[in-house]
């Protein structure tokens, strides 16, 4: 059994240093020559993080960690296809989790067995994309798309959605449903122009409450409006799954069981909403950008590897400093949604209480994620960052250019450099704060941040980012030594609801039921 990361030799080095740590709002810990130092780069992105409360012996320390670990060791593993999503001794899904493969399709791919054959089948796929993509252009019926799906199979798609809307094909609309909540199909559905609308239901398992739900919702509003769903609806799934029919859709796209939910942007999952509204071109050159940073994942050497710098310096952080919520702030507006989509990248993959051997943990495993654009969040809730008694870590998100490059220049200078200019601002306010004679008006500072900053968000961009926060997550979960691949913890929930659903149902036929707690809370409608 491999010792644990609280018995790591590093760990404790970590503990120690923690106990005396440096604070950067000494006068003249945060220089010119700090911020030049304290940078790393990988695929086009630099990470500067001399805002980040560390030192030269820290990050030795933490390259240790990095090294005891055998987190490179563990990435290489994971991209070449051996079984990572697993609990040791004990029932679990036990398979890869090898979401680099679809789009493994550039420069220098695995050869591994496992990884080459799963690069086949996705790259298979998506050439069935192009090809229908182009039927679709050709044919010139669809020009609104419908997604419907939940969770993995909706937030990376939404979110990098939303961060290319600026590609948006000329007459293109694209529309999303996603909660259970009736509300969100008769929006869309009411909006959507169905005689011209593609939909493309999306459930990996093929049977998801929420997904199952809303396509029936989406099919008996193409039946009102006299359509025939069949000629409207695709799928994306996984081979033998109920949705794997062409008897109810028009297209079948497949994933496939070693690409989990939430990892499943650049699969098919992600693939058809990209490939509709920008043009296949985008898609591919998305999956370039991934399949770049997933290459820089395996560099040893700790500043070209900013997914591994990263992931340790919010180890750092978390464990070793005691910060329990981590904000993801991009100053990026076509980036809106992408803090949701890494929640659910960080808190679903790492929020885990049990290691590889289903050991209890004694230590702390995900933070908590959660963000907003700035400088919006500026106007929000910075005033917690640098006042609250609460201390939270930000990694911003920059780029050095706008995507539509239209701007103004206004009091001398750009909106951009405007943009820029406050998070710069933020990050040194936060570092270094301010002393003042009127207690209101202190900033303690000695508040860590590091920025990520890429030189404009375009698809290859795009996709680099995402492939960043992936293995980000990916690393902490191989330096924890937790399984980053499951989600057991959605399930009671799940098999809950179902028995209340059922109980509803008999009540409704007029059966007694028993389930008393249901009654308890379904009594209160009744009261509202
Ligand atoms: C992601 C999770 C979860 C999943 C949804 C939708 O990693 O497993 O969010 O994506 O529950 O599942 P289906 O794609 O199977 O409908």
């Amino acid at each position: 059994m491999t010792p644990t990361f609280s018995q790591y030799a590093s760990t404790k080095k970590l503990e120690t240093l923690a106990k005396n740590v440096i604070d950067i709002s000494q006068s003249g810990v945060i220089s010119p020559e700090r911020i030049n130092t304290f940078c790393a780069e990988s695929a086009g992105f630099k990470l500067l993080f001399g805002t980040e409360k560390v030192t030269d012996e820290i990050l030795n320390a933490l390259g240790e960690l990095a090294k005891e670990s055998d987190a490179i060791g563990k990435m290489r593993k994971m991209q070449e296809g051996a079984v990572v999503n697993q609990i040791h001794g004990y029932p679990s899904e036990s398979r890869p989790a090898l979401h680099t493969a679809t789009r493994d399709f550039f420069d220098h791919p695995q050869f591994s067995k496992e990884a080459s054959e799963a690069a086949v089948l996705a790259k298979n796929e998506v050439e069935n994309l192009r090809i229908f993509m182009e039927e679709i252009d050709k044919g010139g019926k669809f020009n609104e798309l419908i997604m419907i799906g939940i969770g993995g199979s909706d937030l990376g798609p939404r979110a990098h959605y939303y961060a290319l809307e600026h590609l948006l094909k000329t007459g293109r609309r694209v529309h999303f449903i996603s909660n259970v909540d009736p509300d969100d199909s008769a929006q869309i559905l009411n909006r959507a122009d169905l005689s011209h609308s593609l939909v493309v239901v999306v459930s990996k398992s093929g049977s998801t409450l929420e997904t199952a739900v809303n396509e029936k919702f989406a099919r008996s509003y193409f039946e009102k409006a006299g359509l025939d769903p069949k000629e409207h609806f695709i799928s994306v799934t996984i081979p033998g799954s109920l949705m794997d029919t062409h008897k109810n859709y028009l297209k079948v796209f497949h994933l496939w069981e070693w690409v989990g939910g939430r990892f499943s942007t650049t699969s098919m999952v992600g693939g058809v909403v990209l490939s509709f509204a920008f043009g296949f071109s985008v898609y591919w050159e998305f999956l370039k950008g991934a399949h770049a940073m997933d290459q820089e994942a395996l560099n040893p050497v700790l500043n070209k590897n900013i997914p591994l710098l990263s992931a340790l310096l919010s180890i750092w952080n978390h464990n070793f400093l005691g910060y329990s919520t981590q904000a993801l702030i991009p100053y990026s507006q076509p980036l809106f949604r992408y803090p949701a989509h890494i929640q659910q990248v960080e808190m679903e993959s790492n929020g885990k209480r049990v290691d590889c051997y289903g050991r209890p943990i004694k230590f702390q495993t995900a933070p908590i994620i959660w963000g907003e654009a700035g400088t919006n969040a500026q106007h929000s809730f910075f005033q917690l960052f640098h006042q609250g008694t609460s201390k939270v870590p930000l990694l911003i998100i920059a780029f050095k250019e706008s995507v539509y490059g239209e701007d103004l220049e206004y009091n001398g200078t750009s909106s951009q450099e405007k943009l820029l200019a406050n998070l710069w601002a933020q990050a040194l306010a936060l570092a270094v704060g301010q002393k003042d004679d009127n207690p209101n008006k202190v900033f303690p500072g000695n508040r860590p941040s590091s920025i990520l900053l890429g030189r404009q968000l375009t698809p290859y961009s795009l996709g680099s980012l995402l492939s960043f926060f992936e293995n980000k997550v990916a690393f902490e979960g191989f330096i924890w030594n937790i399984n980053s691949f499951d989600q057991e913890g959605v399930q009671l929930g799940k098999v809950l609801s179902t028995q209340i659903l059922n109980h509803w149902k008999e009540r409704k036929e007029g059966k007694p039921g028993n389930y008393p707690l249901a009654d308890a809370f379904t009594k209160k409608l009744d009261q509202v």
